[in-house]
């Protein structure tokens, strides 16, 4: 009985250790915001799997910012090494002729980083769902005012960039923003540990 505990305790252990956030929009904005550049709505279907939040650009003056809420701030740690990514529509079809879309910044005690996580020409105008990613590592090509490991220490803001038109009428959706770790050595080896058990508990059986 001790040893299916300690079995259940290991497996238990990976998902913890292997930490996550992520934004779905399925029952809400979640917090996020758009303090400047449009008009951000939550948009309970539609989206890259229920919900999602579109931002109208109704200035054409300063990008589109999409802001974390301040539960997602914090200790960055344990993401050092992992990936950030999120899902965006070019919602309304305008042409994608501004460079700031996918630009992500993370601010943080220590200085400020950025890059610009999308290629030219995106999101395209095909009003599908479009994937981006990118690695939390320094070579990933984070640049700014202090190594992207410091920045992590201490998150105070994450912003998105979704200005994808020179001038207003963009629309822009976005969706299934998420931060994930590396799974941590130890944690690869208590279940590797756990399944040791398991296959020992099943031969005494
Ligand atoms: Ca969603
Ligand atoms: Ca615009």
């Amino acid at each position: 009985m001790a040893r299916r505990s300690l079995l259940l305790a290991s497996l238990i252990a990976l998902p913890l250790a292997a930490s996550a956030a992520s934004a779905s929009f399925n029952s809400g904005d979640e917090g996020w915001t758009t303090p400047v550049g449009g008009t951000q709505t939550w948009m309970p279907t539609g989206g890259n799997g229920g919900g999602w939040v579109q931002v109208e650009d109704t200035d054409g003056n300063t990008d589109i910012h999409l802001t974390a809420p301040s539960a997602w701030l914090g200790d960055w740690s344990a993401y050092n090494g992992g990936t950030f990514s999120f899902d965006a529509r070019n919602v309304n079809g305008l042409s994608t002729d501004w460079p700031g879309f996918g630009e992500v910044t993370i601010s943080g005690t220590a200085g400020s980083v950025v890059l610009d996580i999308a290629a030219p020409g995106q999101p395209t105008a095909d009003g599908l769902w479009h994937h981006y990613s990118v690695s939390l590592t320094s070579a990933a090509g984070w640049t700014g005012s202090a190594p992207l490991a410091s920045v992590l220490a201490h998150v105070t803001g994450l912003t998105i960039n979704g200005e994808l038109h020179a001038g207003p009428g963009e629309i822009v959706g976005f969706d299934n923003i998420q931060v994930t770790a590396v799974p941590e050595p130890a944690s690869a080896a208590l279940l590797l540990g756990g399944l040791v058990l398991l296959a020992g508990w099943r031969r005494k059986r």
